[in-house]
Order: structure tokens, then C-alpha cells, then sequence
């Protein structure tokens, strides 16, 4: 149990651009995969907590979308506000840049770091990247002059390197507090949003570069019976055009996705599952904030 005179709680917020490694940043931390990642840009669409508990402390992580700019759909609208309001109110922000990579939508976003906010630390992510280690410190001393950050780290999120000097940075920072969420607690999402997340997943990964940023998965239902999980779900394109690459010659595509999902998903659950997907036409919905809140986006 925590003793309240020692607790530290906070909230930590992943910011930056699109493909950085936040979500892989954020599942490396708390030990579970509970944000979709993927080579593409634009993955992670809403924001999400993942809860680390260490001793006395607790960091509460906020996974965000990724910064991105050119895309003037309703849909890139709502995840470039998530990002930046995720850049308020925060104990301590993670500004995630690329190693050796700083351009000017890196540039842009920084100057958008509220000036109040107490700690912000630079993590300089995909180092196993580099094979000249030498070029790392030139680079970090150019950013070190650009902004007073509280600190400097580079990790790898995908190798696991350097994560624990980042996580000792980030607890040695949090405010006093007693926790917010039991220390066995993990994430703050329900089952059924890991399901439609790790089905859009799938998705992301064997379908072309454009249908993903197309795509939105509902759960239509979601029911444990006789220890098989029955989950029946619609993935929503905007074009017939694109319902068709969905599905793939005689149902190619789905019948992957499917497969791909049901066995992450059986491994997440820890049942049997039988999965059921349907792919509909919502004509124009990326640009349409009506139809996006009916599908589960929280316009606020
Ligand atoms: N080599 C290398 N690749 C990484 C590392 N961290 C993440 N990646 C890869 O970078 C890609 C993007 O990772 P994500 O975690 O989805 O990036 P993100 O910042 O959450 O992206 P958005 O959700 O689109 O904003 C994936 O292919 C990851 O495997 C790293 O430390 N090293
Ligand atoms: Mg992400």
C-alpha cells in the first residue's frame, strides 16, 4: 500500500509528431500493449492513459495523436486539438522527436508548449537507429538551445534502451499526491475499445498507404458466452471503391484482418474468439463531425 506522506502522483502526456514512437514509448512503460502502433503515420486517434505504479509513485501516461499538418479533414482537425490540449494541465510533458530528425513541424509544435509548464523533458526516440553515435551529441546540444528543457533522453522504445533513466527522470518529477487509480491498473480504456483498436491495427498494417485513414471500426457486440468471446464488428470506409479493397477478391482482405486480429485478441483476452467482421460505406465520414461522433470520436 501506498504511505500517503511519500505519494507522488501525476499526469505525464507523449507529445509530438505523427510516427515518433509514442505509443511504443507508452506500451514499453507500463509493460502491456494497450495503444496500436504501426509504420504508418497516423495511428493513435484518441487520447489514452496507460498507469504506471513504482514504489510510491504513480505516473499516469497520456498517449496522444501525433502532430500532423496538411490534412484539413474534420477527422485531422480533432486529432491535431487532442494533441495540443494534451500539452495542458500536465506535471510533466514528454516531447518525443526522432533522433537526428528535427524539421519544421517538430519546430512548429514546440513552440507550442504552453510557457507554464514546469517540466517539460526532450526524449529523442529511435536511437538504435544510429550508427555513428557521434553525430547524437551535436544534435541534442542544437536542441538543447532551442528550449529550456528539464532534461535530455535518448532511448530506444522498440529496443528498450535507456527507458529506465527516463522513467526514474520522469517519477523524480512527479508533485506529491496520493494515487488515482489502484496500482494494479494498467490502462483506463474498456476491452471493447482494445478490441475495435487492435481490429484498426490490422487494418493499418495489410491494407494499402490510404484506406487506413479511411477506416473506423465499431463493436457492434461484444459478449463472453461459455468462454468464447463473440465480438461482431463493422469497419467503416467512405468509398464503395474502398469497401471492395477492404474485403479483397473473394474476401482476401478481410479474411486476413480477421485472422491477424482473433489471435491478438485471444492472446489480450484470454478466451476463445469468434470474429465476425462487416465493412459499410458512410460516404465522407473523415470530414463530417456528425457522423464522427456518432462513431464513438469525443468532439467535446
Ligand atoms: N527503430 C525504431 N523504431 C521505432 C522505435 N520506436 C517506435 N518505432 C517504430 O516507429 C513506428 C511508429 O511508432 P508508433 O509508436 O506507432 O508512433 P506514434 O508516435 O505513436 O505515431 P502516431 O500514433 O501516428 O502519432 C512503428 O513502426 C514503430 O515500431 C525505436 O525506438 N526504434
Ligand atoms: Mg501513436
Amino acid at each position: 500500500m501506498t504511505k500517503s506522506k511519500d505519494s507522488r502522483t501525476g499526469y505525464v502526456s507523449l507529445v509530438g509528431k505523427t510516427n515518433v514512437g509514442k505509443s511504443t514509448l507508452l506500451n514499453q512503460m507500463v509493460e502491456q500493449k494497450i495503444s496500436i502502433t504501426s509504420r504508418k503515420p497516423q495511428t493513435t486517434r484518441h487520447r489514452l492513459l496507460g498507469i504506471k505504479t513504482k514504489d510510491y509513485a504513480q505516473a499516469i501516461f497520456i498517449d496522444t495523436p501525433g502532430f500532423h499538418q496538411g490534412q484539413k479533414r474534420a477527422l485531422n482537425r480533432y486529432m491535431n486539438k487532442v494533441a495540443i490540449g494534451a500539452m495542458s494541465g500536465v506535471d510533466v510533458l514528454l516531447y518525443v522527436i526522432e533522433a537526428l530528425k528535427f524539421d519544421q513541424e517538430d519546430e512548429r509544435l514546440l513552440t507550442q508548449i504552453p510557457a507554464n509548464l514546469e517540466h517539460v523533458i526532450l526524449v529523442i526516440n529511435k536511437v538504435d537507429r544510429i550508427l555513428d553515435k557521434d553525430r547524437l551529441l551535436p544534435f541534442i546540444e542544437k536542441l538543447a538551445s532551442k528550449f529550456n528543457f528539464s532534461d535530455i533522453v535518448p532511448i530506444s522504445a522498440l529496443k528498450d534502451q535507456n527507458i529506465e533513466s527516463l522513467e526514474s527522470s520522469i517519477f523524480s518529477k512527479l508533485p506529491m499526491g496520493e494515487h488515482s487509480y489502484p496500482e494494479d491498473q494498467v490502462a483506463d480504456t474498456t476491452e471493447r475499445f482494445l478490441t475495435s483498436e487492435v481490429i484498426r491495427e490490422k487494418c493499418i498494417t495489410r491494407l494499402g498507404d490510404e484506406i487506413p485513414y479511411r477506416i473506423s471500426v465499431m463493436i457492434d457486440s461484444f459478449n463472453l458466452k461459455n468462454k468464447v468471446t463473440h465480438i461482431d464488428a463493422t469497419l467503416f470506409v467512405e468509398k464503395k471503391s474502398q469497401k471492395g479493397i477492404v474485403i479483397g477478391q473473394g474476401g482476401k482482405h478481410l479474411k486476413l484482418i480477421g485472422t491477424a486480429a482473433r489471435l491478438e485478441l485471444e492472446e489480450i483476452l484470454k478466451t476463445k474468439v469468434m470474429l465476425r467482421l462487416w465493412v459499410k460505406v458512410k460516404s465522407g465520414w473523415t470530414d463530417n463531425e456528425a457522423m464522427m461522433s456518432t462513431m464513438g470520436y469525443d468532439l467535446g
